[in-house]
């Protein structure tokens, strides 16, 4: 099997796999939704050039992520990542919060087996699937459920007020959409442990020493800069940002050894398309390349 056919029978499979996930969530609120016409109860989305910019507006509960968020969510992030014309997506939350966590009032009073048949956390597989790169503007608060999204996400910018923390103990549970895992690999056991044993809260100053953002902008600037870079990434060739970034997620989850040849097998799969031909021979002429995602 050459390596082309490799990474497209990959995309296949995780277009199929997202669509799955995300029609149970869709479905399971009887909703449809429409990104196009801003038809969201919680969530403010918008198109700015070839980024899909997509707003948690919940402001009155902090931004908790309650079943109709992220019924909301996957669904807008979906439509997103199948749009052509879209190269990158900005999630964002609002000047206080980006996400206070899962509703705790909503979730509260729910069973075990209640729990566990709703299994809202597959929510967050979602981004297992999403192929195109996903930037947080983390402002404010970014607690437990809010934490675990903005980590899902592939770059992370912080504002100088954000806080991040997975507090989940100290309302009784754990963290469930992945904090345990992703927040480990962030920022490394003694660290990972420290805050969600404890439940402290840390600063976006702290949050970028440990690696966990990428870079902290003033609080009226975050959302511009990750529009900046989502637009930077998106006037790039979309197949060949998704190979890289592709290659980069499969170190989560491989050895070294597969890692690399996983690698090697996209690289050389660059090499079917024509942006790979495009982008060479554009550095030879001295000139820009012109990408057609193709
Ligand atoms: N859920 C529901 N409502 C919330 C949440 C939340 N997570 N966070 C804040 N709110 C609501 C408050 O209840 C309040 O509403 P109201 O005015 O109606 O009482 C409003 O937002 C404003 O909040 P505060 O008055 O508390 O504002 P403060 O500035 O005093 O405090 C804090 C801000 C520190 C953020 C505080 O609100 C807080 O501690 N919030 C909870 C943080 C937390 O524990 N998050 C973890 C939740 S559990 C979780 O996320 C698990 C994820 C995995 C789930 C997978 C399956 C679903």
């Amino acid at each position: 099997m050459s390596a082309a056919v490799v990474f497209e029978s990959g995309l296949r499979s995780s277009a199929g796999q997202l669509s799955r996930i995300v029609h149970r969530f869709v479905g399971l609120g009887g909703r449809r939704f429409s990104a196009a016409s801003n038809s969201y109860n919680n969530l403010q989305v918008e198109v700015r050039g070839s980024v899909g910019l997509v707003a948690i507006h919940r402001p009155a509960a902090l931004n908790a992520l309650n079943d109709e968020t992220t019924m909301e969510l996957a669904d807008a992030l979906q439509q997103y990542d199948r749009d052509s014309t879209i190269g990158a997506i900005v999630l964002t939350g609002t000047d206080r919060a980006f996400a206070a966590g899962a509703d705790i009032k909503e979730m509260a009073n729910r069973s075990f087996v209640q729990t566990r048949r709703r299994n809202a956390g597959a929510f967050m597989d979602l981004f297992l699937a999403l192929r195109s790169p996903v930037i947080a503007a983390v402002r404010g608060y970014a607690l437990g459920g809010g934490c675990e999204l903005a980590m899902a996400c592939d770059i992370v910018y912080a504002s100088e007020d954000a806080q991040f923390g997975l507090p989940e103990v100290q309302i009784g549970t754990i963290p469930g959409w992945g904090g345990t895992q992703r927040l480990l690999r962030a920022v490394g056991k003694a660290k990972a442990m420290e805050m969600i044993l404890s439940g402290r809260r840390i600063s976006a100053k702290e949050a970028e020493e440990w690696g966990l953002v990428s870079a902290i902008h003033a609080n009226d600037k975050v959302v511009a800069a990750a529009l900046e870079t989502a637009g930077k990434i998106a006037s790039l060739s979309q197949p060949i940002v998704q190979m890289a970034k592709a290659a980069v997620n499969a170190a989560e989850d491989m050895s070294l050894r597969n890692g690399i040849l996983y690698e090697r097998s996209l690289f050389q799969a660059t090499f079917a398309t024509q942006d790979q031909k495009e982008g060479m021979t554009a550095f030879v002429d001295k000139r820009d390349p012109k990408w057609t995602n193709a």
